[in-house]
Parts: C-alpha cells; structure tokens; sequence
C-alpha cells in the first residue's frame, strides 16, 4: 500500500493540480508539499485533516492504510440525477410530502394505510411514495428550502409509518435462510435498510436487522448463531466506506472455512455505492444492489447459485 508522501503525490496529481495549487488551497508553501510528498516531513493534525476535506476522501484513504475511495465525478453526476428525479416525484409522493410538510401527519398516514389495505404492495409505497420522498427532503434540505427540524420531522414520521406498514406486509411462505443486516461504521441513515429487510422478509428470509453501532463481534455472533447465509451492509455516507471495508473483512477472518464456516455472502448498498457502481467490488463484496427490489432479486440469486434457501 502506498504511504502518505506517495498517496499525496497521486490525489493531487490525477486531479492536475501543481504543487503550488495546493499549497494554496491549504494555505501553506510550496516547499511544505514538496516536503510532504519526498517523505521529508509529516503534516499536523489540523492540515492532515484539511487536506482529507479537500480531496473529499478519509484519513485510512490518505494514509495510504485503505483503497476506498469514490470518484467526485460520479458525486457531481449523481446530484444531477437526484435533482431530475426530484421533479419527477409521483404525485403521491408529492401529496405525501406536502401533508407531512404541513405537519398533518395523520392524514399523510391515512392515505398510504388506506392505499395498502386497498391492495397496493408495501413495496410499491416503498419504491414509489417513500423513498423518492426522502430523497426530495434531502434535496429541500440542502438548497436550504427547510430546516434541519423538519427534515428530522419528517425521517421520523416515514419511520413510525414504515412500523405500521410492516403489519401489512404480505409475506410469501419461508424461506430456510437468516440474513442479518447493519449499517457501516459511524452510519445513522438505516431507512433504506429497513425496507431492504422489509422486502426480504417478504420474499420469505428471516431478517436479523441490526442496524446502526453494531460493534463487528456482535455481528459475527449474530451471523452464527442465525447461521446467517447473508451480511447486508449499508452505508450512506462515503465516509463509512472504511468500516465497511474493515466489516467485510472481519467475516473472512471469522469464517474461513467449509460447511458452517464457510463465510456468509455479503451484499451492500446504499447511496454511497450508488454515487459509484465499482465501490462494492473494492470493498470486496459479494454483490450489490441499487434498490431494495433489486436487493431481493440478488439475494435470490446468490443464494440460487449454491446455497441451501429455497422455499
Ligand atoms: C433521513 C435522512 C437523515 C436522517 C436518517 C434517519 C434514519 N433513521 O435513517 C438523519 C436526520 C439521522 C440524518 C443524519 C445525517 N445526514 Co442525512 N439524510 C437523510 C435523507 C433526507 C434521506 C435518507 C433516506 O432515508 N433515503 C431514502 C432511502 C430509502 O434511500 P437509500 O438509503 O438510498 O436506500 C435505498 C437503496 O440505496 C438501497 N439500499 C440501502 N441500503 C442497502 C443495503 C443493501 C445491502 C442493499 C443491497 C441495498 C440497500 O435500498 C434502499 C431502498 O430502495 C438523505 C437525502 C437522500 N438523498 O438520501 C440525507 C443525506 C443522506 N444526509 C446527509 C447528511 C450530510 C447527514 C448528516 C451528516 C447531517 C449532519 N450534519 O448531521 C447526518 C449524518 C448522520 C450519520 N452519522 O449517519 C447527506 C449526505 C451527503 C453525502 N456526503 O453523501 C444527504 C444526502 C442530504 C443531502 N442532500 O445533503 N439524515
């Protein structure tokens, strides 16, 4: 793995910035990252951490201790798509928002338990109500259009809905398979997770959620002792992508064996490897899936491809 002086010199770089630039943009001289970069000298605290900020990558990344990292270009080409499909909101994610919004959770409520009562899959209010609501409230949020409180307000609702719904869910037989699901690191996001162990539920699996500050032996007691065939982890923000790096690499040294200890098949997710489609091979992974619909369907395939977890 390269060091920090060789890891320096290669951010800085593929980014065609000379040495000048970034002594610039860190506001210190040129001969300081020239010494940096010739291993001569060491930055403090405050300029190590400024200069991980600027490269938008974590302290692991820049000490050459982790080979995770996503491209900005994929960031900046993803908001894109996120603001396009924020307008493009079905009209009842819109009426959603705009109730919750208002503060008339009950009636926002009301619809979508009508609506699933009515027939209309919890998936489907998931996929087409729910998550493009969320998204949109991030887009609010950051343009400034609303407040921290009412975003909270409305992650909080979606939650306490998302409790009701599970009482609806139609679910599809069982299936003789345990999946046990977290959240990476430092990672609070676990909404989207949820829905992924809604759906899987469904689709027949024991879910294991565990979601957000599992530590990792709790993790490797959990996949034991459900004899878990999957570890689904999710990761919002690029930051955690370490810990799940270091996640996934627990599992193998946990299990490194055959039969019970053959490892269990790791599948991640979530915004961060959506930003970039590569990630979740990097991290070293099993699979990935972008959405929670598309999560079952890897889940079944992985499973299909040599596993016991038929119906
Ligand atoms: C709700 C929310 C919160 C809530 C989370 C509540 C909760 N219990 O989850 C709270 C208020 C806690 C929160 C906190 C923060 N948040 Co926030 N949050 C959001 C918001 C608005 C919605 C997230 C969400 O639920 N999306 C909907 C779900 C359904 O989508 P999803 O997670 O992508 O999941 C789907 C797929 O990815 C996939 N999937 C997910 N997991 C997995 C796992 C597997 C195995 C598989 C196969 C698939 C899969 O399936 C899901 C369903 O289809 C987003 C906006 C956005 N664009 O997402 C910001 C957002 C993610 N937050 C953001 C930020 C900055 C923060 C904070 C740092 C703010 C702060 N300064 O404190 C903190 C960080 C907390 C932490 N340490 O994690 C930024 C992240 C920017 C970035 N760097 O990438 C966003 C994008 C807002 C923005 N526009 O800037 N947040």
């Amino acid at each position: 793995m390269p060091n920090f002086a060789a890891r320096l010199k290669q951010l800085r770089t593929t980014r065609n910035l000379r040495q000048v630039d970034l002594a610039n943009a860190m506001g210190v001289a040129q001969t300081t990252i020239a010494n940096y970069e010739q291993h001569n000298r060491f930055p403090d605290e405050q300029t190590l951490l400024k200069l991980a900020e600027y490269f938008a990558v974590s302290l692991d990344y820049l000490l050459g201790r982790s080979e995770v990292t996503i491209r900005s270009d994929d960031i900046l080409r993803f908001r894109a798509d996120e603001a396009a499909q924020a307008q493009t909101l079905t009209p009842a994610a819109r009426e959603y928002l705009t109730q919750l919004l208002a503060g008339s959770k009950r009636e926002a409520f009301d619809r979508i338990l009508n609506q699933v009562r009515t027939g209309v899959p919890v998936g489907e209010i998931y996929r087409t109500v729910l998550e493009p609501s969320l998204r949109e409230v991030g887009r609010l949020w950051e343009a400034n259009e609303i407040s921290i409180g009412k975003e909270h307000y409305i992650s909080r609702a979606t939650e306490s809905l998302m409790g009701q719904l599970y009482g609806q869910i139609r679910f599809n037989g069982r299936r003789n398979a345990a999946v046990v699901l977290v959240t990476a690191g430092a990672e609070q996001h676990d909404l989207g997770l949820r829905m992924v162990s809604d759906l899987l539920e469904a689709d027949g699996y024991r879910c294991v959620f565990l979601g957000p500050g599992t530590p990792a032996a709790e993790v490797m007691s959990a996949l034991r002792d459900n004899g878990a065939e999957v570890l689904a982890i999710s990761a919002t923000l690029p930051a955690n992508m370490d810990s799940v790096q270091t996640m996934v690499r627990s599992v193998h040294a946990e299990f490194d064996g055959n039969g019970p200890d053959r490892p269990p098949h790791v599948v991640v997710g979530g915004r961060a490897f959506n930003l970039d489609p590569t990630l979740w091979q990097r991290v070293g992974a099993d699979s990935y899936a972008e959405h929670a619909d598309a999560a079952v369907t890897t889940v079944n395939e992985l499973l299909a491809a040599g596993r016991r977890g038929g119906l």
